[in-house]
């Protein structure tokens, strides 16, 4: 019987239909005979008219029209029409005459931010500042209202659009590993001792047992390897109890693992790693354009170069390229946050891209289980690759002989007793293996160029906060 679309799919094929909307009031203005209803669905925006005249629909009608608070659900039937220009503010360039107005879920009059105001790039408040004649007051939505308020907050285009490319990532990636021969594991987070060091581990009591939140699926999609499970991965959930209020650092994040089996180098690790990216960026970059396009209305944003075949930089080339521009650091350590911004540059200056691998970096800055080289065991078989001069993902091959790797936990100062049945997996016989870690907030961070990590999480967890 009745036809109801999406907002998002109204178009000017369908002139002259009766249609049926349902959607956020997203802005309502009116006089006595006509009521202007701007009405939301999922970030996209259509404008219904009401107007007495020819008796279309009765003066009550209006004046109730006029009256529903923002954000109320409302269901809209009418006529679809084309404008001869589009109406400034919405995103379909159609329009609706409506008949029928039913409002299906009252929102509270007051709400702690405006929708509109919390949509509004940084470039709309400075015109508005030098052009005060125009008489609007904008007000900026600040980050802890934004986040105290998320629920509201995520209902901007740009948020839906971040949210709708995170899902395509983690599609994308799963898609494409599914296809390689790559198992869906899904590991505990409930483990006995810390996976990545002892500084940043979450501590709770497991029923009088001492026990912690996964730092990362490290240990286990290992072990899933010795269980001869040949190439698997895991997308799930990775505490951090991060003390740095930084930019880019969650006390909970979503990590993309994943571990496969060696032949004979760890670049075999790098080459599926570097065309699951490839595809992830080609699929955005596809499927995702109507998106891009409302994150960069609000946070305008250079596109992501990056390479065909990937660039790969050696840890000690990267030093150089450092050292060529006037930048000296010590070799054998890790780069810091500027220092790596910095080499970010210097590569997208000299090779055209965004998107790199930094490999073959010095034993002593890697996890425990990092295989050393088998030419210079002062450097490792690891890698961590950048969008940006940001860091989105660590990897590497890994120890699987039972006695080095024990050798190397106890160099690290790790509690060994915590890791018996991990390191006991490897006494049945292991192939070589290794895999990496991406932080999945951080690439779309990172893609879009994003200031801040919580703006691509979607309830954010960081040392200050907890809720919503
Ligand atoms: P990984 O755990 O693989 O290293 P990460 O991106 O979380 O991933 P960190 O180990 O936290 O990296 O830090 C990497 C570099 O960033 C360090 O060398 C450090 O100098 C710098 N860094 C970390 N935290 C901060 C901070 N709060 N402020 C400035 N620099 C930081
Ligand atoms: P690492 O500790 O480097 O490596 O983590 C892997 C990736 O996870 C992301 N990440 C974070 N994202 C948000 N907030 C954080 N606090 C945070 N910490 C890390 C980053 C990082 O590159 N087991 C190894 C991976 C491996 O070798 O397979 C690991 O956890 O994007």
């Amino acid at each position: 019987g009745r036809k109801w679309v999406a907002v998002r799919l109204l178009d000017t094929g369908m002139k002259g239909q009766t249609v049926l909307v349902r959607g956020r009031v997203h802005t309502v203005r009116g006089t006595g005979k006509m009521a202007f209803l701007v009405v939301r669905e999922a970030g996209c925006t259509v404008q219904c008219v009401l107007s007495v005249a020819e008796n279309i629909v009765s003066k009550g009608m209006v004046k109730y029209v006029n009256k529903i608070s923002k954000e109320s659900i409302v269901d809209v039937e009418g006529i679809v029409s084309v404008p001869e220009k589009p109406i400034e503010g919405t995103s379909q360039k159609v329009e609706i005459q409506a008949r029928k107005v039913y409002c299906i879920s009252k929102a509270a009059a007051q709400l702690p931010l405006n929708l509109e105001d919390a949509a509004r790039s940084e470039r709309d408040f400075e015109k508005a500042e030098k052009d005060p004649q125009q008489g609007v007051q904008f007000v900026r939505v600040g980050q802890d209202t934004r986040l105290n308020n998320r629920v509201l907050d995520l209902r901007t285009p740009a948020n839906q659009a971040i949210f709708r490319i995170q899902s395509q990532v983690s599609t994308l990636f799963r898609q494409f590993l599914l296809a390689e021969d790559f198992v869906e594991l899904h590991t505990p987070k409930l483990l006995a001792g810390a996976s990545e060091g002892g500084s940043s581990v979450f501590k709770l009591d497991y029923k009088g047992q001492p026990a912690c939140l996964a730092q990362s699926p490290q240990l286990h999609k290992q072990m899933g390897i010795c269980a001869d499970f040949g190439r698997v991965f895991e997308i799930g959930p990775v505490f951090r109890a991060e003390n740095s209020f930084t930019h880019r650092h969650l006390c909970e994040f979503t990590g993309l693992d994943f571990e496969m089996e060696i032949k004979e180098h760890y670049f075999e690790v790098l080459d599926v790693l570097e065309a699951v990216f490839v595809a992830i960026f080609d699929g955005i970059n596809e499927k995702c354009v109507k998106h891009l396009e409302a994150i960069n209305a609000q946070y305008p944003f250079e596109p992501l170069q990056y390479l065909r075949k990937t660039l790969r930089l050696t840890f000690a080339e990267g030093v150089k390229l450092l050292k060529e521009a006037g930048i000296i650091v010590d070799p054998m350590a890790d780069f810091n946050t500027e220092t790596e911004r910095e080499l970010g540059r210097i590569v997208k200056e000299k090779f055209k891209t965004d998107f790199y691998v930094l490999h073959r970096y010095p034993a002593a800055i890697r996890p425990f289980y990092t295989m050393p080289c088998w030419d210079d065991s002062r450097y490792s078989n690891s890698f961590d690759v950048f969008i940006r001069g940001e860091e989105i993902i660590s990897g590497a091959q890994r120890v699987h002989d039972p006695e080095l790797l024990t050798k190397r936990a106890i160099e690290c100062g790790i509690e060994v007793n915590t890791l018996s049945t991990y390191i006991d997996s490897f006494r049945w016989g292991a192939v070589p293996h290794g895999g990496a870690g991406v932080g999945l907030e951080r690439v779309v961070m990172l893609f879009c160029a994003l200031n801040n990590i919580r703006k691509t999480s979607l309830f954010p967890r960081d040392p200050q906060r907890l809720a919503p």
